[in-house]
């Protein structure tokens, strides 16, 4: 049994003081007592959140960011998705697990304990399975079980190159499998990961291939989460249309989603399909910083947390890797579309820091675990998992901050990590701000870099 005293945790009903934490071996939360005295017998904490969930990544993509900003007039969305491509060329699966150690390190330190890799880039350059055809996701694991970050693995059905089966560019093949091929990666995966499923988007695959995967899971994956990409570029939205008469979030309801579905970005949504969205349980997946990067649009927050929707963050290609930067830009660019303030906060939590940081614990177990809470994170309680994350309250900017305003305060004022102490699945992974890998994992990616980017 590890037993913490924390001056104040985030508890699922608030605030707390004097609060014992007793984890068992199996990693998970045994009882949580608070106004219990600091003592000799119980490490000491001061201010202790549950671990945030990183919903959406793509652990490769961290090699390029900030490596595609020198353009022209025209450039996009699409244009940025060439320069991704011609990268995605080179990469194997000995390179995807150095990049993604050091990723993962990385958001280890900024307070993300869980990820959820949304996995395309499965085969080798030109389309040939590789001998194992498991040899990307393998990557993907080894890496996450060295930075000891909790993974949901999403390996991603990729089937075509755009809407009504237009045939795969070439630098899509890598990504390219059957519902079959697909199946047997899951299935191969299954005894080393509880991998969930996700459709790269209703670009990518074909509506049958949908229902033959969800009649698998079924069968096999009980109440795994599920994700696709959907409506993050208008120009989507239009092919969309042309395609079913449908909007992409409006076909996607039409089919029928749940509150196992994650949705990610959902960016460009009309009134109905808010209102559906919310009540269907599903959670949004929102990638603010890239979702600014890539000049997609503005999520309707707004309206959506008014109408009970579900969100969670991601840090998706990496361009920043911090739980604070996602929900700040996520605030803000609703502040400058209203020019109003305090976008998110809410008739009960006026907090719009700990409305959000709420939003996204919650959302996030959901969207990384799905449905059946017992054994996830995103929550200081008996029965979760011991992900927990503790924040430096002496720094100048949290100074004298009572509970209420700490959440504000930390999203809200400054750029230094405040992270010092993080536990993931019972384990200390991060202590005094370091990673016992870090300099190993720093001088791998380093060369991996070198070898990818000239
Ligand atoms: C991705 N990224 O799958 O990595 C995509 C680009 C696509 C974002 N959408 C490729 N942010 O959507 O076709
Ligand atoms: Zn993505």
């Amino acid at each position: 049994m590890t037993l913490l005293h924390a001056n104040r945790a985030l508890l699922p009903g608030g605030w707390a003081n004097d609060v014992r934490i007793a984890i068992d071996g199996h990693g998970l939360i045994a009882t949580v007592d608070t106004d219990v005295p600091a003592s000799g017998d119980l490490q000491p904490m001061d201010c202790v959140l549950p671990g945030i969930a990183n919903i959406h990544s793509h652990a490769f993509q961290r090699a390029l960011a900030g490596r595609t900003e020198c353009g022209s007039e025209n450039d996009s969305f699409w244009t940025w998705r060439k320069l991704l491509y011609r990268f995605v060329d080179r990469i194997n699966p000995e390179q995807m697990h150095q990049i993604a150690t050091q990723l993962y390190i990385e958001m280890l330190k900024a307070g993300y304990t869980t990820v959820a890799e949304f996995h395309y880039l499965h085969h080798q350059a030109g389309g040939q399975a590789y001998a194992d055809p498991a040899a990307m996701s393998h990557a993907l694991i080894e890496a996450a079980g060295d930075a000891g970050i909790q993974l949901t693995l999403l390996p991603a059905l990729y089937m075509q190159g755009g809407f009504g089966g237009a045939p795969a560019e070439a630098a899509q093949r890598r990504f390219v499998s059957t519902v079959d091929g697909y199946l047997d990666l899951l299935s191969r995966l299954s005894s080393d990961t509880t991998p969930g499923i996700a459709f790269h988007s209703l670009r990518a695959v074909a509506p049958e291939a949908i229902d033959e995967v969800m009649s698998w899971r079924s069968d096999n994956a009980g109440n795994c989460p599920v994700h696709i990409h959907a409506a993050e570029q208008s120009g989507e939205v239009g092919q969309c249309l042309a395609w079913s008469g449908m909007r992409p979030v409006e076909w996607l309801l039409n089919r029928g989603i749940d509150a196992s579905w994650c949705i990610v970005h959902a960016t460009h949504l009309t009134a109905d399909e808010i209102g559906a969205l919310a009540s269907s349980g599903a959670v949004a997946g929102l990638c603010p910083t890239t979702e600014a990067n890539l000049g997609d649009g503005i999520f309707p927050l707004a309206e959506y947390l008014r109408a009970g929707g579900h969100i969670a963050i991601g840090s998706d290609s990496h361009v920043s890797v911090s739980p604070i930067e996602e929900l700040r830009w996520l605030e803000y660019t609703q502040r400058l579309e209203h020019r109003q303030r305090n976008i998110a906060a809410g008739p009960d939590q006026p907090h719009t820091g700990q409305r959000l940081v709420e939003a996204v614990l919650a959302g996030g177990a959901r969207a990384t675990e799905g449905t059946d809470e017992r054994g996830s994170g995103g929550h200081i309680a008996a029965g979760y998992r011991a992900d927990l994350v503790e924040i430096d309250t002496r720094h100048p900017t949290l100074v004298q901050c009572a509970d209420e305003d700490l959440l504000d305060c930390l999203v809200f004022s400054g750029n230094h990590n405040p992270v010092r102490h993080v536990m993931s699945g019972g384990r200390w992974v991060i202590r005094d701000g370091h990673h016992e890998l870090e300099n190993r994992a720093e001088s791998h990616y380093r060369k991996t870099l070198a070898a990818l980017l000239n």
